[in-house]
């Protein structure tokens, strides 16, 4: 793979709550992890990224009585999809896979940590207002393109490429390094809303 000085890699919540046996399981999540692996040392600048609730949080379904997981609620920022409980801040769903390579990392961004709103995507939370601060590491140090891996293509990792498009960057997306929770279809919409938006998705 050849890769510009310029470019970055972003490897979204690749962590035990999303990979098999965790609390948010997707279907072969675990399997993302020797494909990204094998090619986060061929980029310049690696962000990771790991999803980080507080106990109690907004986008769980346990935080609202009388609902239940994968249920749509109105928020004050919009509509929100109901989670089981994951990612709780320290604990063992929270942590990368344990054969993730989390050594290369120049960063790890940790996002969904205020109770009151979610954050899907690196830029910003769902509120799609509120940055997370990535925008400016990744200027700072130069990057131009963005490649995504990791999970979930059609949420966490959806939301992260039309945020760097939005903002101005290339952006590859390696299908073989993402898996999809695919609810209701989401990843079929979300591919086809990311290659509307002129994100690469590449094998
Ligand atoms: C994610 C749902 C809730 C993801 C995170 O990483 O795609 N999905 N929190
Ligand atoms: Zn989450």
């Amino acid at each position: 793979m050849s890769v510009a000085s310029t470019e970055a890699i972003l490897v979204i919540d690749v962590q035990n709550d999303f990979c098999p046996g965790g609390a948010l399981a997707v279907a072969g999540g675990d399997e993302v992890v020797p494909e990204i692996n094998r090619i986060l040392r061929d980029f310049p600048v690696r962000v990771f990224t790991q999803d980080w609730h507080p106990l109690g949080h907004s986008s769980f379904a346990s935080s609202h009585p009388g609902r239940v997981p994968f249920e749509l609620v109105d928020m004050a920022y919009g509509p929100q999809v109901l989670w089981p409980d994951h990612c709780v801040q320290g604990s063992d769903g929270a942590d990368f896979h344990e054969d993730l390579h989390v050594e290369p990392a120049d960063v790890i961004l940790r996002k969904g940590f205020r109770p009151e709103i979610d954050s899907y995507s690196a830029f910003y939370e769902n509120d799609q207002i509120t940055p997370t601060g990535l925008e400016g590491y990744l200027r700072s140090r130069g990057v131009r393109r963005v490649t995504l891996t990791g999970l979930a293509t059609d949420f966490c990792v959806a939301w992260s490429a039309l945020d760097a498009a939005r903002l101005g960057f290339e952006v590859n997306l390696k299908l073989e390094a993402c898996r999809a929770i695919d609810l209701d279809g989401s990843l079929d919409a979300a591919l086809a809303e990311m290659e509307a938006a002129g994100v690469m998705l590449i094998a």
